[in-house]
């Protein structure tokens, strides 16, 4: 069902989070694999991946052709990649399909699969029932969480402490206005790599935030501030089956685990912004472009 009743709205607002399974058929679920299949099979891999590098200059190199791939990758779609899986000449060492770590950060706006679940009326009934007024798309990731391999989850994690909120990223005056909807493509477990969320944990605010630093500069990100001290035994596991969404607030400390299993956890996750009344940080890496201004969600 895509409209919350009262008792899922106030679940919500009490932890943060909210499981809706079935949100999404396996008809939809089996469309987007497909289509990520033909999109792996088309990619362009970059040069940063491709080139051999020797020398520190070189490496230098490397590094900003990496940071510039990933700063300008919010009106595009783009690869990123699991550690060790190129040679050092650049090939790949595994299968390009095994190899990708994450496809970001605009195939809501470029895809028409990815769009159209996106844009979805059941989407779009969510966001209302939710109460939100002017959403915008300000981002969107499929995330494979490949088996045996896929780190934890998303820019942040593995640091200490565990967890992290979308909010430091995504910043925003005020807070309150970003939530992420997440759509398992496939099953995620205990063993895949499933969600990890501390319940409660969105009223406690913002303490770290990450930066675009001055143009040119590498890492070309930096941080300001940093995570409380967390404790780890707060998680929550949240194992859903293909087809659920997972409505995280951009508050909330969430995580996953390494997938140590056989089985990989895709994953297709977008943010959005309630953009009535609200500033977006212009020292989010993530900035609306020339060619992509952030899409109204509602059609
Ligand atoms: C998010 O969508 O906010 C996430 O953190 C996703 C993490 C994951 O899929 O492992």
């Amino acid at each position: 069902m895509a409209c919350l009743n009262p008792s899922q709205l106030q679940k919500f607002q009490e932890n943060g989070f909210l499981v809706l399974e079935g949100f999404v058929s396996a008809e939809e679920c089996m469309a987007m694999q497909q289509r990520i299949s033909e999109i792996v099979a088309e990619m362009d891999v970059p040069p940063h991946c491709r080139t051999e590098f020797s020398t520190q200059e070189e490496e230098q190199l490397r590094a900003q052709g990496s940071t510039d791939y990933f700063l300008s990758s919010g009106d595009k779609i783009r690869f990123f990649f699991e550690k060790g899986v190129f040679d050092k000449k650049g090939n790949f060492v595994v299968p390009p399909e095994k190899a990708v770590n994450k496809i970001g950060h605009a195939l809501h706006a470029h895809d028409p699969v990815f769009r159209s679940v996106t844009h979805s009326p059941k989407v779009q009934a969510l966001a209302r029932s939710l109460g939100l007024q002017m959403p915008v798309v300000v981002q969107s990731m499929y995330i494979f969480k490949q088996p045996h391999f896929g780190g934890e989850g998303e820019l942040g994690a593995g640091l200490e402490p565990p967890g992290k909120v979308d909010a430091t990223f995504l910043y925003t005056e005020p807070l309150g206005r970003v939530l992420g909807m997440w759509i398992a493509v496939e099953d995620a477990t205990l063993t895949n790599g499933c969600l990890w969320f501390i319940p409660g944990s969105h009223t406690k605010g913002v303490s770290r935030r990450m930066i675009r630093a001055p143009a040119g500069s590498a890492p070309g990100t930096r941080f300001l501030g940093s995570e409380p001290a967390r404790d780890d035994s707060l998680f929550v596991p949240t194992p859903v089956q293909r087809g659920a969404l997972v409505l995280i607030h951009g508050e909330v400390v969430h995580k996953s685990e390494q997938n140590l299993s056989a089985c990989s956890r895709q994953a297709y996750t977008f943010h959005l912004m309630e953009a009535a009344g609200t500033v977006w940080s212009p020292e989010n890496w993530l900035q609306p472009t020339a060619d992509l201004a952030f899409p109204p969600l509602y059609t």
